[in-house]
């Protein structure tokens, strides 16, 4: 069987980078290491003393899990002596850390979040990895607003490594979307999933309806409308949600359909919803699109926003094409004030 490694499709598909070159296949490589890492203490938390929480509360005002905090310490190792990172956008850090010495000249900005969907990881659920990379857009001055708060249009890479059943890194350089599955066996991310296409229409949506009360009315119709007897449309769509994006996402790829996080109500301290713009709603926009879907607020493409804060959060809509544009159109009338219905 021909077995192609990350390592090696790198190198095959350098040209076709963005990057200068070799810089993307060091950092790809520091990424899928860490993801590695990751992967093994996730394998073994049962037995080492690391599920569970650490007593701190991060800058989202979440319970710091023992697991999130190794997650970032990897991410941190991984990528600070590569000497061509010189920012570091974490979940778990309130601000971002700009690398010293070597690494402060880097000409790139790294996005994470190191453990998604930590509230699955006593339960032994599906976690993820989510990394995107941005161009420094200024290397005479030191790293500023200006080149972490750009819009996912300009990322140069994105991807995911999924902690399930099997770990696999998912990533996009701007020319479709692979995805590699690790053979433990080898130690290696191995192409598993080439050339990944969201299809055009799904038959399942994805959102946490327990906040069913707290949606805007739009949202709520949209839910009744997917759940609605209607042949020709192939609905009701069945209800799929296991509650880390990644994996939702990862599902959501391969099989199509739709994702929801919408806004809601319920906190008036989060009004545009859960999930952050930076490291959770571009990456996974941007791989989306490169795999032919679409991601949206509702009414805005994602990767048309211009980031304002490092923490901020937006609404999440995203997955096939067809499907999310059904979506939109609820959520374009809901916002007219002519459909208002509140
Ligand atoms: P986290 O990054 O702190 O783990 O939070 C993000 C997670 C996403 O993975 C997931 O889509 C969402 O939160 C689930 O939230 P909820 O439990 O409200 O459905
Ligand atoms: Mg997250």
């Amino acid at each position: 069987m021909k077995r192609v490694t990350l390592p090696r499709y790198i190198l095959e598909r350098q040209k076709e980078h963005s990057f200068a070159t070799g810089e993307f296949s060091i950092l790809l490589s520091q990424i899928a290491l860490a993801g590695k890492i990751i992967a093994d203490e996730l394998v073994h938390a049962g037995l080492a003393d690391v599920l569970g929480r650490t007593g701190a509360v991060n800058v989202q005002g979440e319970e710091v899990q023992k697991l999130d905090e190794l997650a970032n310490e990897v991410f941190i190792s991984a990528l600070q002596f590569s000497g061509l990172v010189c920012t570091l956008v974490s979940e778990e850090m309130a601000e971002a850390t700009n690398f010293p010495g070597a690494s402060a000249e880097g000409r790139y900005v790294v996005l994470v979040d190191p453990l998604d969907g930590s509230s699955n990881i006593d339960n032994n659920g599906p976690v993820g990895s989510i990394f995107s990379i941005q161009r420094r857009v200024n290397l005479k001055s030191p790293p500023s607003d200006e080149d972490i708060l750009q819009k996912g249009s300009r990322l140069l890479a994105a991807g995911y490594i999924l902690y399930g059943p099997s770990t696999v890194l998912v990533y996009s350089t701007g020319n479709g979307v692979q995805g590699f599955t690790l053979d433990r066996r080898i130690g290696e991310f191995v192409l598993s999933h080439p050339e990944i296409k969201v299809p055009k229409r799904g038959k399942t949506y994805s959102v946490n309806c327990g906040r069913y009360a707290y949606w805007h009315p739009w949202t709520q119709k949209y839910f009744d409308y997917v759940n609605a007897v209607d042949a020709p449309t192939k609905r009701p769509y069945s209800l799929r949600y296991i509650g880390a994006l990644v994996a939702d996402m990862h599902r959501t790829l391969l099989d199509g359909g739709i994702f929801l996080y919408p806004a809601d109500t319920a906190n008036p301290k989060r009004p545009t919803g859960k999930l952050r713009l930076l490291y959770e709603a571009f990456p996974m926009a941007y791989l989306m699109e490169q795999a032919g879907g679409r991601a949206i607020t509702g009414t805005e493409r994602i990767l048309d926003i211009q980031p304002t804060e490092l923490h901020q959060r937006v609404p999440l809509i995203l997955g096939s094409p067809e499907d999310v544009t059904v979506a939109e159109s609820f959520a374009k009338a809901g916002a007219s004030p002519a459909c208002a219905t509140t």
